[in-house]
């Protein structure tokens, strides 16, 4: 096992890490940038580098300062958490070259699943339904047209090179095509360096629904159910769930068992998520794999009892999953509200000095969370205060607890989205699991 990690991540999620570490007897170095000298991921963490300024690309991302902070304190690997540089196959190679255990899957894995439409034409190969749409990126107008012809509208046009909702253009008709296809080139090259893009028939009110998965490095994958994820706001979860309530015992023990041998065939490592959209008639289509520990990876921890980032740990320092992970032990439901630093009305980021941070307890309550009373959100990250995680025997319980928690939290000196997640715990249609990717719009009204 390791002696000590380097977490490269600031927030609740390098709290977490640091979490697991301790459980596991592991000693941890943070790093952090100039802002953050004050955060809790800094006091809790047995050491700590500051590796530079505020802006992300210049500490956080800057792939020469954390690795000279991993060497100088002489760790034996690096946990990235999610965002800045989990998903990066330079970061996980350079870690490799160094010497440093990169804790996640092997480089050549994340450069697969970042090709968007690789990955589509690989799991596609390897068993996973996908959308209909191109197996390839689009090459010129002839293509383009030849495509369309064949896929029909609407249809969307991402970049490969997207993900998680961005470089993404929905096309309604033949008129739109060609201008849609060069503003989309266009745009991808200005986001991602690369202009690649491919088509997918567009479905209007789909169900976004994940299926967690860890890989060992012996060959086997197991998955741990699924998450729904459909309450989201211009590609932000807002509210996650474990179980999906659409899908039955048959349908989850069909996908996974799918998913699994669609990823036991590509030697997937580590932690990840198969992302799907289920159509209104009920069809699963593949559409992305995140290669990362996720945000809303809590739910499946509290219906599974698995702690996924100690298995991450153990996976990397190479034991086999039924050691790493342990038997899994389906029971309840599982939900979680992101609570974001942000006016519940515009939106808008809400930076400032937190005031009061009254946290909810009790039974089937747990917060993740790196924010303290006096604490400063700074302006420069994302903005996620606290997840608020539940779990009860079934969904109606679960809800009941995520009422009254939610009732029962109180911060003050920033606003955040507590009002909207009350609103959306409030709501018949959620009570009743009718979800699908436009909630947040009926609920809040258009245009917002
Ligand atoms: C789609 C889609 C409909 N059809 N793909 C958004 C996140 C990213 N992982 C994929 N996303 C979508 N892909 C096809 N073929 C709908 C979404 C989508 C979405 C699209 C536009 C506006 C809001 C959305 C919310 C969730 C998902």
């Amino acid at each position: 096992m390791f002696r000590k990690i380097l977490v490269a991540n600031r927030g609740e999620i390098a709290l977490r890490v640091i979490c697991a570490c301790k459980e596991l007897g592991i000693a941890t170095v943070a790093v952090y940038s100039e802002p953050d000298r004050n955060s809790l991921h800094v006091r809790f963490a047995d050491e700590a580098v500051c590796i530079g300024p505020a802006r992300s690309s210049e500490s956080y991302l800057n792939i020469p300062q954390v690795i000279s902070a991993a060497e100088i304190t002489n760790v034996d690997a690096i946990h990235p958490g999610y965002g800045f540089l989990s998903e990066n196959a330079n970061f996980a190679q350079v870690c490799e070259a160094s010497e440093i255990t990169f804790i996640g899957p092997r480089p050549d894995t994340l450069e697969l699943m970042g090709e968007k439409d690789r990955a589509r034409r690989e799991m596609k190969a390897a068993g996973l339904p996908t959308v209909p749409g191109s197996d390839a990126t689009i090459e010129g107008e002839e293509q383009l047209a030849k495509e369309a012809a064949r896929i029909g509208y609407p249809l969307i046009l991402k970049a490969s090179a997207g993900g998680g909702g961005r470089g993404m253009r929905v096309v309604r008709s033949q008129e739109e095509l060609l201008v849609a296809y060069q503003t989309a080139r266009s745009e991808a090259q200005q986001a991602f360096g690369t202009p690649d893009v491919y088509a997918e028939r567009f479905l209007e009110h789909p169900r976004h629904i994940e299926f967690q998965v860890l890989g060992d490095r012996h060959g086997r994958v197991i998955h741990l159910g699924e998450r729904e994820c459909s309450i989201q706001r211009r590609h932000q979860k807002l509210v996650e769930e474990s179980p999906s309530p659409i899908i039955d015992a048959r349908r989850r023990r069909e996908l996974g068992a799918r998913v699994v041998r669609a990823l036991e065939k590509i030697g997937y490592t580590n932690a990840g998520t198969v992302e799907f959209l289920m159509d209104a008639d009920g069809s699963f289509y593949f559409i992305e794999m995140n290669t990362r520990i996720q945000v809303e990876h809590p739910v499946t921890e509290m219906v599974t009892g698995v702690d996924l980032v100690k298995a991450q740990i153990r996976i990397a320092a190479g034991e086999k999953l039924e050691d790493a992970a342990g038997p899994l032990d389906f029971s309840g439901h599982s939900i979680e509200c992101r609570i974001n630093a942000e006016d519940p009305d515009t939106f808008a980021p809400s930076a400032g000095r937190i005031t009061t941070f009254q946290l909810p307890g009790g039974t089937g309550v747990r917060v993740d969370s790196a924010a303290y009373a006096d604490a400063v959100i700074p302006p420069y990250y994302d903005s996620l205060v606290a997840k608020l995680i539940v779990h009860g025997r079934d969904r109606h319980e679960a809800i009941g607890r995520m009422r009254r928690a939610l009732e029962m939290f109180v911060i003050e000196g920033i606003k955040t989205s507590i009002p909207l997640h009350r609103r959306i715990f409030a709501d018949p249609d959620f009570a009743a699991g009718h979800l699908d990717t436009h909630f947040i719009e009926r609920l809040v009204g258009n245009g917002k």
